[in-house]
């Protein structure tokens, strides 16, 4: 930050700072040569001296702004600590596949509705898009999300970016049920994608006829192919893998299939020997994203922001400890605060500098809270697997730096 000086003079040079090197790079790639030769240093930095880039077919991302999200054979995280607001940039939302991401042609796609039906039918894209059509904001998240590190190390994206969030719109299936005359004896219905894996999951038709959408688009354009393009089972505030992708074929059935994925995976311990299957929902969870590691802070005030989301419903409550959890403070829920959907928080904290454990722990509308990583531990009989939805706790050292912190 920099003052303005009472005469009202300032340096140019300090106020934009690091960011002339920077400047020239943007130049020299988004607005191409013809505004290069001949340019010196200062007019280069002074955009008003120089005619902008042209209108182009597709917008950009600047050059100075470089999210990304981090890759491995099997997933491809969220940057969530670079994200503003609750909705994922449709290029950074993250990425779960089984057998990677097929190439399947719009205009070849179908899917089959059979089983305990009137009228087994099969509908092309152009059929699905003729039903009325649904949009919502909801959150999407791996079961698998989660991660810790012993050397504190780890950033938001690391420990919980399995969980994004967009506007999906498509048709609702209760509509489809509708149109090929679901039995009313049916309680199951199986889903399965076009992929390498040909993912398949049981869905309790209950789920199908209250809130599950087939897919068709993402934040206002079609779905991409790393989300199940050209269409793909939207099932808010489910485990992830429920939502299949490149779905293909929906049979409807009065008992689950008890496929690969419901019976070897997608099942946790509850104890030392119980285990828990069909656990759909996912849970409460909130984590701060500033500050948190790799960012360093300044004593004084800092506004802890991050985001909150629970697939039981609304998020209500979102309380911050600045104490290593000796005491809670309210933080204050940003508009809009939807169900089974991201939602902002922030909190405003003066800092004195001295080295302390901040986190965040939210509570939904049916009164659940969000547990420490210990409360699971025990509750699960010592075993990590899926659904940890744990408070996540940053240290904030003497010298600014902060790191993550198990609870
Ligand atoms: N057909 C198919 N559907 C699938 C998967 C898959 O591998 N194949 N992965 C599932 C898993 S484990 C998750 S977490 C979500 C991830 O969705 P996304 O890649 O759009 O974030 O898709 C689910 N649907
Ligand atoms: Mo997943």
């Amino acid at each position: 930050m920099m003052e303005i000086q009472k005469d009202n003079k300032f340096s140019r040079r300090k106020l934009l700072g690091g960011a002339a090197t920077a400047a020239v790079v943007l130049v020299q790639t988004a607005s191409g040569k013809a505004f290069q030769a001949g340019m010196t240093h200062k007019e280069i930095e002074d955009t008003t001296k120089i005619q902008g880039v042209l209108p182009g077919t597709l917008g950009t991302r600047s050059d100075f702004e470089k999210p990304v999200k981090a890759p491995s054979p099997t997933s491809s995280r969220t940057p969530l600590q670079d994200l503003y607001g609750t909705i994922t940039p449709s290029d950074l939302h993250y990425e779960r596949h089984h057998g990677g991401v097929p190439a399947i042609d719009p205009s070849k796609y179908e899917l089959v509705i059979h089983g305990m039906v009137d009228k087994p039918m099969v509908f092309t894209l152009a059929d699905l898009k003729r039903f009325p059509s649904v949009s919502r904001i909801a959150f999407l998240e791996c079961s698998g999300n989660y991660r810790g590190a012993n050397d504190g190390k780890i950033r938001p994206q690391d420990i919980c970016g399995l969980t994004s969030q967009s506007e999906w719109t498509g048709v609702a299936l209760s509509t489809l049920f509708r149109e090929v005359g679901v039995s009313s004896k049916a309680t199951w219905f199986l889903a399965e994608g076009g992929d390498a894996a040909v993912m398949t999951r049981s869905v309790p038709m209950t789920k199908g006829w209250k809130d599950a959408i087939i897919a068709y688009a993402q934040n206002g354009e079609a779905v991409r192919p790393e989300q199940g393009y050209p269409a793909r089972l939207f099932l808010p505030g489910w485990e992830g893998n429920t939502s299949v992708k490149w779905i293909r074929r929906i049979e409807v059935s009065d008992q689950p299939y008890m496929t690969r994925e419901e019976t070897s995976k997608y099942t946790e311990s509850v104890g030392p020997a119980k285990i828990r299957q069909f656990s759909f929902t996912m849970d409460t969870r909130s984590i701060i994203t500033y500050p948190s590691y790799p960012a360093s802070v300044e004593k004084g005030w800092i506004e802890i922001r991050g985001i909150a989301w629970s697939g039981r419903g609304k998020i209500v409550r979102v309380e911050v400890s600045t104490n290593a959890g000796k005491s809670w403070q309210l933080a204050a829920l940003q508009d809009p605060v939807l169900d089974k959907s991201i939602t902002a928080f922030r909190y405003l904290w003066n800092w004195d500098g001295e080295p302390t454990e901040i986190m965040s722990r939210a509570i939904d509308e049916t009164g659940y809270v969000q547990p420490f990583l210990k409360q699971l531990l025990e509750a699960r009989g010592g075993n990590m697997g899926y659904h940890f939805n744990p408070v996540t706790a940053w240290y904030l050292q003497k010298d600014g730096k902060v790191l993550f912190k198990a609870t």
